[in-house]
């Protein structure tokens, strides 16, 4: 029996086991503790109701010019409300109509209409008026009241 082969044989199977166990253990997963959710047997969660997105109310207002004021003249509102306004040239010169800090319209010949809308997103009183010159000096304004 040649000992010096055995030797070796069982070191090189030494190697090998060696080199088998040596392999990094998988590494533990921790479990996260997922919450638990307190439920009654038998008794079912209420339904979650979705309820539809809150639309801003549309307030629509019809405002007219002439020489040399709009009717009318004040208009008030709410904050979140969506304001419409319908400006109507009834008078016999252009006019327009500029609502301060929101928007205006172009500056319309007698008959014309345009119409503008904007979110009333800031509470206060807003002037409005004609920017034709000289035409908020004669008494064209008026104001839009958000509150
Ligand atoms: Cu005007």
């Amino acid at each position: 029996m040649d000992f010096k082969f055995l030797g070796v044989l069982c070191l090189f199977a030494a190697v090998l086991l060696a080199g088998c166990t040596t392999s990094q253990p998988a590494p533990q997963v921790t479990a996260t503790p997922t919450p638990s959710v307190q439920t009654t047997p038998g008794v079912s969660p209420p339904p979650i109701t979705v309820l539809p997105r809150q639309q801003s109310p549309v307030k629509e207002f019809t405002v007219e010019s002439r020489e040399f004021n709009f009717t009318p003249d004040v208009i008030s509102v709410e904050r979140g409300d969506i304001v419409r306004i319908i400006f109507r040239n009834a008078g016999t010169t252009a006019h327009s109509l500029v609502v301060e800090g929101f928007k205006s319209t172009h500056l319309l010949s007698p008959g014309g209409t345009e119409s503008i809308e904007f979110l009333a997103n800031q509470s206060g009183t807003f002037p409005f008026y004609c920017s034709a010159p000289g035409h908020r000096e004669f008494g064209m304004e008026g104001r839009l009241e958000i509150t």
